[in-house]
């Protein structure tokens, strides 16, 4: 992990920039749009002109959250901001190429992350990997330098923290996790409305994704791996969205002898994205991604392989059931 800048050079980067932009990564989740908005709305409050930018725009499940309609798409026009901050991506390249593009003149970039396997490529650099969500590390920054927090702001970092803790279930939710979604309930947060929007507001065509997941599941290592192939074919059937696949992992966790789940997805370019998980600790899923050209965090990483689809998956799971075998 690259040494960290302290969050005082960074907030004086913040406070003497004039215009700001503000990315997270490809295939934006909870944590990157919520950073985003909560870091974005944060600084437009101290007067500054910030261009939220997302190389995919947001994904249709969390248009809910305040300040969404500000995020762009990256298009052809300079930018000329005086300081890129990128947050939740643990490599340059995941800002998706157009966004990197149109950042790379900036004078200077910030990088703030969660992602251990992050090898600081910013000119300033704050990753905590003790941190379950940027979303996180976000209020945390606002919260110490008394910059501007609002009920928006709050609403974007729940949804970041609360998302990407898997609704502070995930053994990286510590109790400063908790002690920050007291202090905005305190301040008023909603947080069961936001539940329902995040949690129990999806389209049918979400579960018909599930219902496929469930019926074509594979079991291998006694049941310890559950893994699933979603096949471009069942996307053009369902017709599925960016974002549909969020959370749907948690799903094969679920099951009690599972220690280590899998989705395989087909991607443009004959490609095929591994999202893995692990239940135990001793488990490393990030290593194994790792020789697949991936990385991320202990107990949830990815990585990108060549297809067929069926292929990938053989020569993935083949290595992971080593692993898996190996800690028993
Ligand atoms: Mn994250």
């Amino acid at each position: 992990m690259p040494a960290s800048s302290s969050t005082s050079e960074i907030v004086a980067a913040m406070r003497s920039a004039r215009r700001i932009a503000v990315v997270a990564h490809v295939r934006p989740d909870g944590d990157a749009v919520g950073s985003i908005l909560g870091l974005a709305l944060s600084l437009r409050a101290m007067g500054k002109e910030v261009i939220a930018l997302l190389e995919d725009g947001v994904p249709e499940n969390l248009a809910f959250l305040p300040g969404t309609d500000t995020i762009i798409q990256p298009g052809s026009a300079p930018l000329n901001v005086d300081l890129a901050i990128a947050l939740d991506t643990a490599t340059h390249e995941r800002i998706g190429e157009r966004c990197k593009a149109l950042l790379d003149p900036a004078p200077m970039l910030v990088n703030i992350d969660h992602h251990p396997t992050n090898p600081g490529y910013g000119t300033l650099n704050h990753i905590d990997a003790t941190s379950p969500a940027t979303g996180q590390i976000i209020y945390n920054l606002l919260s110490e330098h008394g910059l501007p927090i609002d009920d928006a702001v709050r609403q974007n970092l729940f949804i970041a923290i609360s998302t990407d803790t898997g609704s502070f279930q995930f053994s990286s939710t510590n109790a400063r996790t908790h002690r920050i979604v007291a202090e905005m309930i305190e301040a008023g947060l909603d947080t069961a409305r936001l539940a329902t929007l995040v949690y129990q507001s999806c389209p049918l065509r979400r579960l018909d994704l599930m219902r496929a997941m469930l019926n074509e599941m594979q079991f291998r290592a006694d049941g310890r791996i559950a893994s699933w192939q979603l096949t471009q074919k069942l996307m053009d059937d369902i017709g599925m969205l960016p974002g549909d696949t969020e959370g749907l992992i948690d799903t094969l966790r679920m099951i009690d002898s599972v220690v280590s789940c899998v989705i395989f997805e087909d991607v443009p370019g004959g490609k095929v994205r591994i999202s893995a998980r692990s239940k135990d600790a001793r488990l490393d899923v990030s290593t194994i991604c790792g020789q697949f050209g991936g990385g991320g965090h202990r107990m949830a990483s990815g990585a990108r392989m060549r297809g067929p689809i069926g292929e990938a998956a053989e020569k993935f799971l083949q290595v992971l059931e080593h692993e898996v075998r190996r800690i028993d």
